[in-house]
Formats: C-alpha cells, sequence, structure tokens
C-alpha cells in the first residue's frame, strides 16, 4: 500500500493544507472572487494591496501580454483599508485563510493599516516593500535593509498575525533585504515581485503601457525567482515564499527544492485558469510518491546539498 504524501505545511502560525497561495494582484479585490480560488484548491489567499486610502491606480493600458509574459502597471488600485475590510470580514466568516497585502508610504501608514485588518480578521499579513513602478510606495522602500528593518519592526509590535516580507528582485543584494527583514521579527520572507521591465509598440512608437515601464511576471522571470529562493533560503532561517513564473507542478518542486515552504501562483492564474492549483497539488503530491517521500517539508531546500 502507497502512503499518501502530507502535503500540509506552516508559514509562521498559519499553517496550510497544501503549499500553494494565491498570489496578491490577481482576483484579489473582492471577498467573492478570493473565495473562489480558495474553492479552486488554493490553501491561502493573497488579497490586491491594500493602503490607507483609495486609489484609482494609472490609465490603460496597464497591463500587455508580452512573448514570455505579463506587463503589468495598475499603479496600485485598491478601495483603502476602510473599505476593504469589509471583504475580509466575508472571508473570515467563509473560512478562507486570507493573506492581506499592504503598502504604505511611511512607517506610520504600515502601522495603521495593519492594525484594521488585524481587526477584521485576515490570517497573515505580506508587506508589499516590492512593487516596481509606485514612487515612494513600492520597492524604493524595499531597496533600503535600514527601512525594512524599521517597518518589519513597526508592524511586528503591533499585531500578532504572522507577517511575510516581499521583496523585489530589483536590487543588486536581495540576501541583505532578506537578512534585514528576518531580524526584524518577520515571520517568513516572499520572493519575488515582479521585474522592472518595458516593451515598445514598433508601429506606434509608444510604450505599450500608459506608464511606460511596469513589471515582468509569467515563466521569464522564473529562473531569476528560483535563484533568490535558493540564495535567500541558505541565509535566513525564517520559511521563503516561492513566486515567479510558477505555471506546472514541476516549476512548483523547483522551488521547493530551491528552499521553499510554498508558492504563490498569479500569472498562472490567468494564463491556465482557476484549476491551475489542483493540477500542481496533485502534480505535487504524484512527484512526493513517485520519490518515495512522506512530506512536502522533506524536500523543502533539498537542492543546497549540492
Ligand atoms: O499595482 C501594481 O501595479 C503592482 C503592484 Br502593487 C506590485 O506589487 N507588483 C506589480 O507588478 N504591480
Amino acid at each position: 500500500m502507497v502512503l499518501r504524501a502530507d502535503l500540509s505545511v506552516n508559514i509562521g502560525s498559519l499553517s496550510l493544507d497544501n503549499p500553494t497561495i494565491l498570489a496578491a494582484g490577481i482576483l484579489g479585490l473582492s471577498a467573492s472572487s478570493l473565495k473562489r480560488v480558495a474553492e479552486a484548491g488554493a490553501a491561502a489567499v493573497s488579497t490586491k494591496s491594500i493602503g490607507l486610502e483609495p486609489r484609482t491606480g494609472y490609465s490603460n493600458p496597464t497591463i500587455a501580454e508580452i512573448d514570455c509574459g505579463l506587463l503589468n502597471a495598475m499603479g496600485l488600485p485598491n478601495p483603502g483599508v476602510d473599505e476593504f475590510v469589509k471583504e475580509i470580514r466575508i472571508l473570515k466568516k467563509e473560512g478562507v485563510k486570507t493573506i492581506a497585502s499592504i503598502y504604505g508610504g511611511s512607517v506610520n501608514e504600515f502601522v495603521k493599516v495593519v492594525r484594521k485588518i488585524e481587526d477584521a480578521g485576515a490570517n497573515a499579513i505580506e508587506l508589499n516593500l516590492s512593487c516596481p513602478h509606485v514612487e515612494t510606495v513600492g520597492m524604493q522602500m524595499g531597496q533600503d535593509p535600514k527601512l525594512v528593518k524599521e517597518i518589519v519592526k513597526a508592524v511586528k509590535s503591533e499585531v500578532h498575525l504572522p507577517v511575510f516580507t516581499k521583496l523585489t528582485p530589483n536590487v543588486s543584494n536581495i540576501v541583505e533585504i532578506a537578512e534585514a527583514a528576518a531580524k526584524a521579527g518577520s515571520d517568513a520572507i516572499t520572493a519575488i515581485n515582479t521585474v522592472r521591465a518595458m516593451a515598445i509598440d514598433v508601429e506606434t512608437g509608444y510604450p505599450v503601457l500608459a506608464n511606460a515601464i511596469g513589471g515582468l511576471s509569467g515563466p521569464a522571470i522564473k529562473p531569476i525567482a528560483v535563484r533568490c529562493v535558493y540564495e535567500i533560503s541558505r541565509s535566513v532561517k525564517i520559511p521563503v515564499i516561492g513566486c515567479g513564473g510558477i505555471m506546472t507542478w514541476e516549476d512548483a518542486v523547483e522551488f521547493i527544492l530551491a528552499g521553499a515552504t510554498a508558492v504563490e501562483i498569479g500569472t498562472a492564474v490567468a494564463y491556465r485558469g482557476l484549476h491551475v492549483f489542483k493540477d500542481i497539488t496533485s502534480g505535487i503530491e504524484m512527484y512526493l510518491e513517485r520519490k518515495g517521500f512522506r512530506s512536502v517539508r522533506e524536500i523543502v531546500g533539498l537542492s543546497h546539498r549540492y
């Protein structure tokens, strides 16, 4: 008789039935869409990044499909925390494990937002210190290890929820930033947000995005993300959540072998639909059983042996 492999993992005090999570930014603005994703098999769902005040975001076009992935510059459109807590309350009632993605323009703003998010009943917080194309609230903060430390420390002292820190690959040394977040008490690192990128329409001569520069996601960034997860997980003791171009179960296994405890899936939902969560989870399970492993946890960081 073959024993079923154990797919459950823990990220700090957040326990997940399987290692797949919806990445922030996809279907993340309403309780009803997030619930659909959870019903489709994601063990937890991340919201669109939420700030203190509402933001309309950039004008269209905000998203474009290019040869090797998706290019976006949404510009952080969100209804603001006071409106969004209503969605979180619904998700709590429905029993959906929810990771609230948060951004802020200052330490104080982060603190104000996370207090409201905790009161509403989210299960974890992901600090978005990594949006590649919104001045002052995005990766500018996440590129400075001192500021990262300050934000994480302030948020950790404010809430009891597990706090994850989502990092940008647009730095020369991502390990230094991950170490700063870990030292400040972050419960996990999410690596990576999108890669700063651009495309130009040769017929019109204009950039394809209204904001000109945006963030690249999808298959093109997977090797960058795998490298970041590998480097970070070798140098910090907290769990790493892998994100970036995961389309198949093989991609997810690759991230886990690189050192990820769980994986976030975003662009693949747009390319492949919601069944991607069950496909990836059952692919991981069959892989573990075929290789004689009893749990996901047994293969986290296994590539570090070499
Ligand atoms: O809203 C966006 O334009 C956006 C965000 Br907040 C982010 O973190 N990453 C991204 O690629 N786009």
